[in-house]
């Protein structure tokens, strides 16, 4: 260590961190807490390799829809984003560069679970699915939203015979070009396969519960000239930064909580975007009905055109049961497919859950998150010391760059640190009135929200709320700014 650094070092530079999860937003922790000067940081992994969602997610047709220049760490620009909004290989290839640049890919322990994080009243206890225990002094759970699959609850799923699988985890092996595939669902992900495998596949029957709106978006390449300029101009990455993150935040992020005139050209460009479709019975086939932005907004500008072709067809009836060869409708008609993909969406409230977390006097998150998932400013938990979490419940998930959120909270969650690296604190939590003051105001500003218009999606919880920030991202930037310390339990 430099003198330099030895200076800066906080005054507990021993101080024993765990980070779970080493996706987005656990490398960035990772990284940060590296920088800061700790020497002792644990990074668990579940599985055999880093990225989280886009080490999952491989589907034909992945990509992001937030805009890549911005879609990215602050401390690492990247020039060479080939599409405005890249192809999900390409992110992960960014995360797995940034992991190494940065030392951290050869720390992380790969398939090492946490099944159980238990305080003893001064330390946390983890222990591994293998049964080790180890002692940490602050836990940071990384451990993402969109993380575990939801399969379909559909009578006969086991008696088909032929390929099945998540979206999530799309099994290459075999080959779909020229085979006829069933496709159960159109959220995001389904309508990114559609657009992507229309024209190869031999027909491809997308079975539909409920018809999504669809924004169009255009995603163009990014010349090697551009890519090169880009490079030479780290001041222009800078400015794109901003420009990018200043357009999501000024017009779709205000469109979903409560700007009825953004939330009105956004309903625009979906009714002229659906009037593309020519055939009056597939598009009546694909008018929602229900307000725009309610469920996640899709984006893509090829999905109606794809979708049109001769090898897809838009199932609407519902699904009675899943035969030996095929999808059978209440119809009484049988779908036969060689091939069945679920694209049926995640487990969104569970965060770090499976996970058995026991904290202060024995409480249990189970416990404490038996109603709902309620947390303060999404990153702490009363009756949790020390314990922190970067996208907990309600933070902005579905509104702007999830990097960006990540960076915010973690920043925030450094000045808490601080306080126990300084020696000031020995243990620090939300406290319940605070955490309470927080998602009462949550629940207050939930009423302007679109996500409550009358729909349903994996932003609500079981209670129907959604779990989401109701507010611009302005009052996120205020809210990340700084700690109010008389918001916290601090044992010093
Ligand atoms: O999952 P979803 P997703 N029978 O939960 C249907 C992000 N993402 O993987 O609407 C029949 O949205 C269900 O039907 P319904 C993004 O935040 C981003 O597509 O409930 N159908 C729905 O259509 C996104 O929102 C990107 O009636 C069943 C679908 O399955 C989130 O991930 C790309 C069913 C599930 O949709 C999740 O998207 C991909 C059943 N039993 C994902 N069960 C980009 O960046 C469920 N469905 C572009």
């Amino acid at each position: 260590m430099s003198a330099a650094e030895e200076l800066n070092r906080p005054a507990r530079a021993d101080l024993r961190f765990a980070v779970i999860g080493a996706g987005m937003s656990g490398l960035l922790a990772a990284i940060k807490l590296e920088e800061a000067g700790f020497r002792q940081v644990e990074i668990f992994e579940r599985e055999g390799d880093l990225g989280g969602t886009w080490r999952d997610n491989t589907y034909p047709g992945l990509s992001c829809d937030v805009p890549s220049h911005v879609y990215r760490y602050r401390f690492a620009p990247n020039p060479h984003w080939t599409r405005r909004f890249s192809s999900g290989g390409e992110i992960w290839q960014y995360l797995d560069k940034v992991a190494r640049d940065y030392g951290v890919r050869d720390r992380i322990r790969f398939n090492s679970e946490i099944v159980r994080a238990e305080w003893d009243g001064a330390a946390w206890q983890l222990t591994t699915k293998g049964g080790e225990t180890e002692i940490f002094d602050i836990v940071i759970t990384a451990t993402g939203v969109l993380r575990d699959p939801v399969m379909p609850d559909i009578p006969g799923l086991e008696d088909f015979e032929r390929p099945v699988f998540h979206s999530a985890r799309w099994d290459h092996s075999h080959d779909w070009r020229g085979k006829r595939m069933g496709l159960i669902g159109t959220g995001s992900t389904a309508i990114q396969i559609t657009a992507a495998v229309a024209k190869e596949v031999g027909k491809l029957s997308l079975f539909q519960r409920t018809a999504q709106w669809v924004v169009p978006v255009e995603n163009p390449e990014i010349s090697e000239r551009e890519q090169e300029a880009l490079a030479k101009d780290p001041k222009r990455m800078e400015e794109l930064y901003f420009f990018l993150a200043d357009r999501f935040q000024n017009t779709f992020a205000r469109a979903v909580v409560g700007d009825a005139e953004e939330l009105a050209k956004v309903e625009k460009a979906c009714e002229e975007n659906l009037a593309t479709v020519k055939d009056p019975e597939l598009r009546a086939k694909l008018t929602p009905n229900y307000q725009a932005a309610c469920k996640r907004l899709i984006m893509s500008d090829t999905f109606y055109e794809e979708v049109q072709r001769d090898t897809v067809e838009v199932v609407t009836e519902g699904i009675e049961r899943i035969e030996r060869n095929g999808v059978r409708t209440k119809d009484g008609r049988l779908h036969e497919i060689d091939l069945l993909v679920c694209a049926t969406g995640f487990e969104a409230h569970k965060f770090m859950r499976p996970m058995q977390i026991v904290g202060r006097d024995g409480h249990t998150l189970d416990e404490e998150w038996a109603e709902a998932n309620r947390a303060y400013r999404s990153i702490g938990i009363p009756g949790f010391p020390n314990f922190f979490t970067i996208v907990g419940p309600n933070s902005p998930i579905g509104n702007f760059s999830l990097i960006m959120i990540s960076e915010m909270q973690f920043a925030y969650i450094m000045r808490l640190v601080d306080r126990i690296a300084s020696g000031e604190a020995r243990e620090i939590e939300p406290s319940r009135e605070a955490t309470d003051r927080f998602n009462g105001a949550i629940a207050d500003a939930m009423t302007g929200t679109v996500w409550v218009s009358g729909c349903s999606s994996w932003y609500l919880d079981r209670n129907g709320n959604p779990a989401m920030w109701p507010w611009d991202f302005e009052r996120f930037e205020e809210e990340m700014a700084e700690p109010d310390f008389n918001d916290f339990r601090i044992v010093s």
